[in-house]
C-alpha cells in the first residue's frame, strides 16, 4: 500500500522513462526529487522502483536485518563480464562470502603500505608528463586521471602495466569495458522488441566481453606458470588466500571475474573523484590555499613515502567534500528481506526495492545545514560529527567498497603530488557538466598548468 507515494507522470508501457533525460538518468532522478520529496516511486516498463534521498530514509534502507543489496537490472547485464565477483554476486551466492573473506586482508591499511610504492610510480608517471607539457598545451582532466587510475589497479592488482601514459589513445582493455559497460547500461534502456533487434550492438558486446576475458585469463594462466615470484598483488592473495570459514580457495573463472570487476569499480570511480577535485579546486582559491600550504609543510620536496600521505589531512577532507557533492558512484539499491516500513511511516512488502539517491542524501540540509551546496572541505573536521547515515559515497554495510582505503589512499597521494608540483589554469572558464556512464565525470575538463616550484 505504498500508492500514495508521489511518482512522476506516465505515458502507458513507457511508465515514466519519458520524463527522464536518457545521457543523465542519475541527474534527471535528483531533479525529480527536489520536486516530488525525499521519497517517490518511479513506473519502469514492467517494474516500480522507489527512490530515496533524506538522511532519515537513508538509516532505514541501511539497516542489514531489514535490507540486503539488490543486484538490480543495470548489474544484472554487467554480470555478463562481471559474473559472480564482488560487485555483481547476491550476498547469498556462495562466492560473495568466500571471496569477501580472502579479499579483505588484501584492502586493510595494512596492505596498502604494500601497494605505496607502485602507486608512487604511476603518479609520477602522470607529474612528469604534465611536468613536460609546453605552456599553451592542455590536460584533459579525465582522461589523465583514467590513464593513472588504470595503470595503478593494474599494477596493485595484477603486476600488469597498461602503459597508459605511453599511449595516444585508450588501452584496448579499457574501449572494450567501456563500450561494453555502454552496452550494458543501454540493454536496461531499450524496450524488449528494440533490443532484439541490435544485433550489431550485440556482436560488438560479446567480442569486448571474449577480449576481456582473453586479456585477463592470460594473466592468470602466466602467474600459474611461473609460480609465485614473491609479488605481493591481489592475483597472489587471490591464488594463495583461503576461506578462513571454510577452508576454501578461489576457482579460476572466479578469479577472472574478480580481476575484471577490479579493473572496472577500481578505476572509473577514483579518476572522476579526482578529476571532481580539480574542478572544486580550481574554483575555491582558499580551498586550494589551504591544500598546498599544507602539502608544502608535510611533503615539501619529498617523493612521498606512506607516513607522508596519512598526514594530508586536510587534502583528505577536500577529497571528502568533493564525494559528498559529487559522490562518482551516485547510488546503490537495496530489496526489502521482509515486510516493513520505512520510519514506521511508509509499509513496505519483502522483495519491495529501493534507491538511494547519494548525491541528494549528501545535501540534505537537515544534517548538512543551509550550506550544504556549498563546497566546504572543514565540515570533515570533525568525523565525529557526521552522522553515520548521512554520508554513504562508498555504499553501506557488509556490500560497501571493499577498495575505499585503496582509493584513498591513491587520491590522496597523487592530489598531494599534483599540488606540490603545480598551479591550475582555468583557460576556458570551465562550466561543470556531469557525464553519466555506471559513474559520473566531469565531461570535457581541460586546464593548463604551470610549475609551482622550479626543478621537480
Ligand atoms: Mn568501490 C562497491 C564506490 C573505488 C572495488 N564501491 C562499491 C559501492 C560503492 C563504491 C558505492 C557499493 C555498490 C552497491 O552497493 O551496489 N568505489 C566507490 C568509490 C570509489 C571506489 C566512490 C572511488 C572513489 N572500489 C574502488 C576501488 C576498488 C573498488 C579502488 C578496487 C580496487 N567497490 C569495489 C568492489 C565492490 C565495490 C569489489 C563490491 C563490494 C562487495 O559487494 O563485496
Amino acid at each position: 500500500n505504498s500508492a500514495q507515494l508521489p511518482q512522476p507522470k506516465t505515458y502507458g508501457p513507457l511508465g515514466s522513462l519519458p520524463v527522464i533525460n536518457k545521457e543523465k538518468p542519475l541527474q534527471s532522478y535528483m531533479k525529480l526529487a527536489r520536486e516530488l520529496g525525499p521519497i517517490f516511486q518511479f513506473q519502469f516498463p514492467g517494474r516500480m522502483s522507489t527512490f530515496v534521498s533524506s538522511a532519515a530514509l537513508a538509516e532505514e534502507i541501511c539497516d542489514e536485518t531489514r535490507f540486503d543489496k539488490k543486484v538490480g537490472p543495470a548489474l544484472q547485464k554487467v554480470r555478463a563480464f562481471g559474473g559472480d565477483g564482488l560487485f555483481t554476486s547476491e550476498t547469498a551466492e556462495p562466492n560473495w562470502k568466500k571471496a569477501h573473506n580472502i579479499l579483505l586482508p588484501s584492502f586493510s591499511q595494512q596492505a596498502m603500505k604494500g601497494y605505496h610504492a607502485k602507486m608512487t610510480d604511476i603518479a609520477i608517471q602522470l607529474i612528469q608528463k604534465w611536468t613536460r607539457l609546453n605552456p599553451a598545451e592542455e590536460i584533459d582532466v579525465p582522461e589523465d586521471m583514467t590513464r593513472l587510475t588504470l595503470d595503478t589497479i593494474g599494477l596493485c592488482g595484477f603486476n600488469y602495466r597498461f602503459n597508459s601514459f605511453y599511449r595516444e589513445n585508450a588501452h584496448p582493455f579499457v574501449d572494450s569495458m567501456v563500450r561494453a559497460l555502454d552496452e550494458a547500461m543501454n540493454q536496461t534502456q531499450r524496450l524488449g522488441i528494440h533490443d532484439k533487434l541490435m544485433v550489431k550492438s550485440k556482436k560488438q558486446f560479446n567480442e569486448d566481453i571474449q577480449y576481456m576475458f582473453g586479456l585477463v585469463d592470460e594473466l592468470i594462466a602466466e602467474r600459474k606458470r611461473n609460480g609465485d615470484q614473491g609479488e605481493d598483488d591481489l592475483l597472489s592473495y587471490m591464488l594463495k588466500g583461503t576461506d578462513p570459514e571454510t577452508g576454501e580457495t578461489l576457482d579460476d573463472e572466479n578469479i577472472r571475474y574478480q580481476i575484471i570487476t577490479f579493473l572496472i569499480a577500481g578505476h572509473e570511480t577514483t579518476s572522476g573523484l579526482l578529476s571532481f577535485t580539480v574542478y572544486f579546486l580550481m574554483n575555491h582559491p582558499n580551498v586550494l590555499k589551504k591544500a598546498q600550504e599544507e602539502v608544502d609543510e608535510v611533503l615539501g620536496s619529498d617523493v612521498p613515502d606512506y607516513k607522508q600521505v596519512k598526514k594530508l589531512k586536510y587534502v583528505r577532507m577536500v577529497l571528502n567534500e568533493a564525494l559528498r557533492l559529487w559522490p562518482t558512484a551516485p547510488a546503490f539499491s537495496v530489496y526489502a528481506k521482509q515486510d516493513t516500513t520505512l520510519t514506521g511511516e511508509y509499509p513496505v512488502n519483502k522483495d519491495d526495492t529501493f534507491t538511494l539517491l547519494v548525491p541528494e542524501l549528501h545535501r540534505d540540509s537537515s544534517v548538512w545545514g543551509d550550506d550544504a551546496e556549498h563546497f566546504r572541505p572543514e565540515r570533515f573536521e570533525d568525523a565525529s560529527s557526521i552522522p553515520y547515515h548521512a554520508y554513504k559515497p562508498f555504499g553501506n554495510g557488509q556490500r560497501a567498497c571493499i577498495g575505499q582505503q585503496f582509493a584513498l589512499h591513491e587520491a590522496t597521494l597523487v592530489l598531494g603530488m599534483i599540488l606540490q608540483h603545480f598551479e591550475f589554469i582555468d583557460h576556458k572558464g570551465y562550466q561543470l557538466d556531469v557525464k553519466e556512464t555506471l559513474t559520473l565525470k566531469p565531461d570535457g575538463l581541460t586546464i593548463r598548468v604551470s610549475p609551482r616550484k622550479p626543478g621537480m
